[in-house]
């Protein structure tokens, strides 16, 4: 049986899907009923704020990363698949007034954003605004009609109002359901709709806005999933293909309390191992035989390097990059004069076309080189060795055995060589394992957030009580989240649908 398939390239082609009710999305039953009531409650939410109807919706998911962390940044694939949680955005142009009013459901907490409607606008990095996901995709909607020839008239007034379901911070992808709901709101406001692959690229290019230098996972499942798979996502050029994963087995994710906030510590998590990257992909570089000027100005992601170590394979008899690291890359932090050594220029003259590096560069005292190298081109093989088990001929349970085993071995990578992981998701992962979790991981950039468990499915609701009981009741008793509230941080997810307009 096949399992794994290319997404027809149709499906990426499409624009965006325009429904005219909600089914489509949120299916039937208890949830399509649930999604009705937020609906309406959200619309009249829009006129109270704003006095008029909203002209059109968006929404765009969350996701819950599979296997394959901190790696698309270098190129490499990865296996997230959308969860039902999302954004749901509700715009109407206003020309009356030049001003994007950015309002939210949960006015206590995210107050009324104004901007300028001004697409040429820079965004406020030092003064932190939850309205400044919106702005990345106002200008990522402008810049892409203006470059695709479209003409959208000048810039107007836009009344706007969110509602986010995914927990924030939690590496679920929050910020990304925010900025592709947000871009394809404006776009559909806009009377626009370009295809779902352009939308993925042009929603990752835009979040960059907000400071991190992230790869382009997030935004790509979120526009292009489909209810039932996973996706595999290949980069340059971002593409999908439809990974059915094997009965019996439910992915469940959790909640570790601990809030990344990945736009306020970028400098010295996320961006800063990016950076690291990019600094071990040239010193590998160059130890493989490239010249220092040629590695700095043409190699920009470890996935740029592996193909010199072919050459390496005629020594060792072995073309495989993880050996490459081992020769080359010592295990000892780099300095930043160590490496200036190697590549005979400054890290800033080379690190300088993006004030992200600069900024880790300030703060940065060390540079482990081999350690981040040899988990991404670790993670890359694992990913490809989840989707070789999805579809091989083993029977159910011995993939979804394997499929465990390979998650664990990601955690270990991001917690012992990626350094993303922090003492609540260690706690929680040993739990999840510990109460007959097939494998656990942490999902997302980490330092924080949510962890994923694959369980049989029959065992979920059993296992869900074993993790109140072993880690969330202390944390209601000491006042940290609330029992009624265990719903939001626990449950199990199926993969749900992509990105949809509706009109109504
Ligand atoms: P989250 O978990 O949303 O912070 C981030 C990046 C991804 C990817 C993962 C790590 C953004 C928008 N997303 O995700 O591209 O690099 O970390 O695998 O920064
Ligand atoms: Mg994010």
């Amino acid at each position: 049986q096949l399992n794994c398939r290319r997404v027809m390239a149709k499906h990426e082609e499409l624009p965006i899907p325009i429904y005219d009710n909600l089914e489509p999305v949120y299916g039937g039953g208890s949830a399509l009923e649930e999604a009705q009531l937020r609906f309406d409650n959200f619309k009249s939410k829009f006129v109270e704020i704003f006095g008029h109807h909203p002209q059109i919706f968006a929404r765009s998911p969350g996701r819950v990363n599979l296997i394959g962390e901190h790696i698309d940044y270098e190129g490499y694939s990865v296996l997230p698949m959308a969860i039902r949680q999302d954004t749901i955005v509700a715009i109407r142009k206003n020309e009356a007034e030049k001003v994007l009013k950015i309002a939210n459901v949960n006015g206590e907490k995210y107050s009324l954003c104004t901007y300028p409607a001004d697409p040429n606008q820079e965004i406020d990095l030092k003064n932190h605004k939850w309205g400044h996901y919106f702005i990345c995709g106002y200008k990522g909607f402008y810049d892409y009609a203006k470059l695709k020839g479209v003409n959208v008239g000048e810039p107007v007034g836009l009344d706007v109002l969110v509602d986010g379901t995914v927990p924030t911070g939690s590496g679920l992808s929050s910020s990304a359901a925010f900025v592709c709901s947000s871009t394809i709101a404006i776009m559909a406001a806009f009377g626009v709709n370009f295809p779902k692959k352009e939308l993925a690229q042009v929603t990752c290019d835009c979040e960059r806005h907000i400071g991190t230098q992230s790869g382009g996972m997030d935004q790509a499942i979120s526009v292009m999933a489909k209810t039932g798979f996973a996706e595999l996502i290949d980069f340059n050029p971002i593409r999908a293909t439809d990974v059915q994963l094997p009965a019996g087995g439910t992915f469940v994710i959790a909640h570790s309390l601990a809030e990344s906030q990945k736009a306020v510590t970028a400098a010295t998590n996320y961006n800063n191992r990016v950076v690291e990257c990019r600094l071990a992909s040239i010193v590998l570089a160059i130890k493989l035989g490239m010249d220092p000027k040629e590695a700095m100005s043409k190699v920009n992601t470890l996935s740029d390097v592996e193909g010199l170590c072919v050459s390496f394979a005629g020594i060792h008899n072995s073309s495989d990059p993880v050996l490459a690291v081992k020769e080359y890359l010592k295990e000892e932090p780099y300095t930043a004069e160590e490496i200036e050594e190697v590549t005979g220029a400054k890290l800033t003259s080379f690190l300088n076309n993006n004030a992200a590096y600069l900024e880790v560069l300030k703060v940065a005292k060390q540079y482990k080189l081999h350690q981040r190298a040899a988990h991404v081109y670790s993670e890359a093989k694992r990913v490809h060795g989840f989707k070789d088990v999805v579809s091989s001929n083993l029977s159910d349970e011995d993939m979804l055995k394997r499929l465990g085993d390979l998650m664990n071995e990601s955690h270990h990578s991001c917690s012992v060589l990626y350094e993303c992981s922090c003492p609540e998701l260690e706690e929680l992962v040993n739990i999840c394992r510990n109460n007959g979790a097939l494998g656990a991981r942490l999902t997302g950039a980490g330092w924080g957030g949510c962890a994923v468990a694959l369980v049989k499915e029959s065992t979920v609701p059993q296992f869900i009580l074993n993790l109140k009981e072993c880690f969330y009741q202390s944390r209601i008793d000491k006042g940290v989240i609330n029992k009624n509230d265990l719903g939001l941080y626990v449950f199990a997810s199926k993969p749900s649908s992509g990105a949809a307009i509706f009109k109504f």
